[in-house]
């Protein structure tokens, strides 16, 4: 089964990215926004009950309510990434049919599904949310970096395609990705920690920038972009006034090296050893225990 023509196929494999509109239907998106606005739910009414806000913002939509909460105190949208939020809404989209075929035309029928994985609630950058916006790397700019560059070396010859997939429609405005295309063809490039104080990841040395102007993508809720793991990449301050929700999804074929070999990515689909794709307890479980037998150990290669 593909979910990739032959064109779309080729476009990844030469420009190192894919934009894909309308791929995903609401009845794929909706669940993982609901269990999202349970998550900010719970959050508010821990507030409420401490006494740190006097209103619960029930009124506010999903790309709104967050904002006075983080405002507020801001560890309140610590629920809403991975692994903090293990729910079975997103479990569930992570075997999407629709995704997982998309994903099989890229990296085959054995599909693992990367530890490395994020739900990104991107704050509007009008102020600082109580230093939020420097603790937090969903908050502020993300630097160019190559997703291989955060993993181990053990998986450089494993292609690890990332899905970049908004809950919102993405535009320039409220930062939505930029990549630098046909970069992924030459070796990775050197990544440096950022300037203390700023958050976030490692970034490509300023130096090892390709001199490729960088494409900014537009993405309608429902669309996703296809990236693969040596394309840089980047995204600018959210400057609109509602949160930039979405999720980014690693997969690889599940027999290679993944580069996070500490913490428990999952096998979604199987030709080979179906019998070896997990249940959500088994998930959540595993996540436990990682959490736990991880410390201490080496999660980047800088
Ligand atoms: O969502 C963003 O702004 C950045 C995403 C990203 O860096 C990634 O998917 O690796």
């Amino acid at each position: 089964m593909t979910g990739l023509t032959a064109e779309q196929a080729e476009f990844f494999q030469r420009e190192g990215y894919l934009h894909l509109p309308g791929i995903l239907a609401a009845t794929d998106l909706d669940p993982v926004q609901a269990e999202l606005e349970q998550i900010i739910e719970r959050a508010a009414r821990g507030l409420l009950a401490a006494g740190t806000i006097d209103s619960d913002y029930a009124e506010l939509p999903f790309d709104r309510r967050l904002i006075p909460l983080v405002r507020a105190d801001a560890s309140a949208a610590a629920g809403v990434n991975f692994p903090a939020n293990l729910g079975p809404a997103i479990f569930d989209f992570l075997h999407n049919e629709s995704l997982l075929d998309i994903v099989e035309a890229l990296v085959g029928p054995e599909i693992y599904a990367h530890s490395c994985q994020h739900i990104r609630a991107k704050l509007p950058a009008t102020d600082d949310y109580a230093g939020a916006i420097s603790q937090s790397e969903w908050a502020g700019s993300t630097a160019w970096h190559q997703d291989q560059g955060v993993l181990l070396p053990e998986a450089d010859d494993t292609l690890v395609v990332t899905s970049w997939i908004p809950l919102v429609d993405a535009v320039a405005e409220n930062g939505t990705l930029r990549i630098i295309p046909r970069c992924h063809h030459e070796p990775l490039r050197r990544h440096v920690r950022p300037p203390a104080g700023e958050g976030g990841s490692y970034t490509v040395a300023p130096e090892e920038l390709p001199d490729t102007e960088p494409v900014t993508i537009p993405v309608q809720r429902g669309g996703m972009i296809l990236l693969h793991c040596r394309t840089p990449h980047s995204s600018e301050p959210n400057r609109s006034d509602g949160i930039r929700w979405s999720m980014d999804l690693r997969w690889n074929d599940a027999r290679l090296p993944n580069g996070r070999p500490q913490l428990p990515g999952m096998l979604v689909r199987s030709l080979e050893s179906p019998e070896l794709v997990v249940d959500h307890a088994e998930w959540v479980t595993a996540w436990k225990l990682a959490q736990v037998s991880r410390r201490g150990s080496k999660l980047y290669r800088w």
